[in-house]
């Protein structure tokens, strides 16, 4: 059967694996090597040097490529390294319209590092996809869409954006972290480029840093495997098997993580001191009817506002006990995070207030532990949130002891 015809589930296990030629091993090996011995000058088998290509890097783009039902994939370092590789495309006086509400880091990359070499940018709230086509101008060269949202969860019409793209001529890209290819796959409506930190839901595990771009496109997957080698942030062999062994697990784990995150947000929804829950499986959540239509689950993360102030709320992040408190989002175990202070302290405040994310707001990466023990952990978390004060890390922060340079939250 042509492995485009298999489900994704298959794929996930299959595509672009193959038993290793010399020994049968039926998993990729990892291939610890920088270079490969030529038998004359620029004859070898294949592979010349591991910035250029790497086997165990080769079953991993393989593989993304085969989840996203795309021809292509390449895999980089992080998330921000296949941005920053795929931004190299640009050139000073090009324009982005990007979606308001996204990664933190992500802003931070257009606003702070591309915006000094003259690439300009607009945030928009794309899920109004008329505020896309007024946003685009003649030097337009990319829509930037991320779907579902970091951190409010809304989502966008890919299949309307894309139109409306592609009418004037400019391509898009969209950052499928928070769906993956389980729950969306943006080629099949039309998008040019896919983008993952692949650090999320298809490493699973919070033990690796990767990214991805995945492409159907011959001349822009020419490009940006040009890029790739030229810039050079491509991950190590170990991290290529790292999160190959995530993808294999994938559609068992989305499974899991968006049955527990609509247990979670059904209960807080239903809890007398929360003030709004976001997440696109509720009914009447304003990206309900959008999600429904271009996904087949609504994900593993929920944000949540507690009644009561910014001090209710960060009260109620240090109050949980299985969620961490943590950064990233999209490992088996639950996390808990605050993103003005956190994810999205690099977006200045009037920005993020404009696109609805407020200091209060918390997210939850919802993990795949029990349903039941997620739902008394939050619930033991809101009644400690009501008085005490509770520090979870007894030694002092990294901006109280001095470290504070070091971390972009303080
Ligand atoms: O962290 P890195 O692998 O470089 O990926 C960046 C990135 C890109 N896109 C989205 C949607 C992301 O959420 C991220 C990283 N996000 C977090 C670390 C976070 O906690 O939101």
């Amino acid at each position: 059967m042509p492995e485009t015809q298999l489900h994704i589930a298959t794929k996930a296990i299959h595509a672009g694996q193959f038993p290793d030629p010399s020994t049968g091993a039926i998993m990729p090996p990892v291939y610890m090597t920088s270079t490969y011995v030529q038998s004359e000058p620029a004859v070898h088998q294949g592979y010349e040097y591991s910035r250029s290509g790497n086997p165990t890097r080769t079953a991993l783009e393989a593989n993304l490529a085969g989840l996203e039902n795309g021809k292509y994939g390449l895999a980089f370092a992080s998330g921000l390294a296949a941005e920053n590789t795929l931004l190299h495309m640009l050139k000073s006086g090009d324009h982005i319209v990007s979606a308001r509400d996204v990664y933190g880091g992500t802003y931070r990359l257009f606003d702070r590092v591309w915006k000094q070499y003259g690439i300009s940018f607009t945030t928009v709230d794309t899920t109004d996809v008329m505020q896309i086509k007024n946003a685009i101008q003649p030097n337009t060269r990319l829509v930037w869409l991320e779907s579902p949202s970091n951190p409010l969860l809304t989502c966008t019409d890919i299949e309307a954006a894309v139109e409306i793209a592609h009418q004037a001529g400019v391509k898009v890209v969209v950052d499928n972290t928070f769906a993956t290819p389980v729950l969306q796959q943006p080629l099949g409506f039309g998008a040019d480029i896919v983008l993952h930190s692949v650090t999320k839901y298809l490493g699973g595990h919070s033990d690796v840093i990767g990214g991805a771009l995945v492409v159907d496109d011959d001349e822009l997957h020419e490009q940006l495997r040009f890029l790739q080698n030229s810039t050079g942030s491509v991950p190590g062999p170990m991290d290529c098997f790292l999160v190959l062994r995530g993808t294999k697990t994938l559609a068992v784990r989305m499974r899991q993580h968006c049955e527990n995150a609509m247990i979670v947000a059904n209960f807080l929804q239903q809890h007398p001191e929360v003030d709004r829950v976001f997440y696109p499986g509720l009914a009447d959540n304003e990206s309900h009817a959008i999600a429904s239509k271009q996904m087949t689950g609504f994900g593993g993360m929920v944000s949540v506002e507690l009644n009561g102030d910014l001090e209710r709320n960060r009260r109620f992040a240090s109050s949980t006990k299985l969620f961490a408190l943590a950064e990233s989002l999209g490992g088996v175990e639950s996390l808990i995070n605050h993103p003005a202070s956190m994810t999205h302290a690099s977006i200045p405040k009037a920005e993020r207030e404009k696109g609805g994310l407020k200091d209060t707001l918390m997210r939850l990466s919802v993990g795949i532990e029990d349903a039941q023990d997620l739902i008394a952990d939050l619930d033991q978390a809101i009644a400690r949130s009501r008085h005490a004060i509770v520090k979870k890390n007894q030694k002092p922060s990294a901006c109280e002891n001095g470290l504070g340079q070091l971390n972009r939250a303080c």
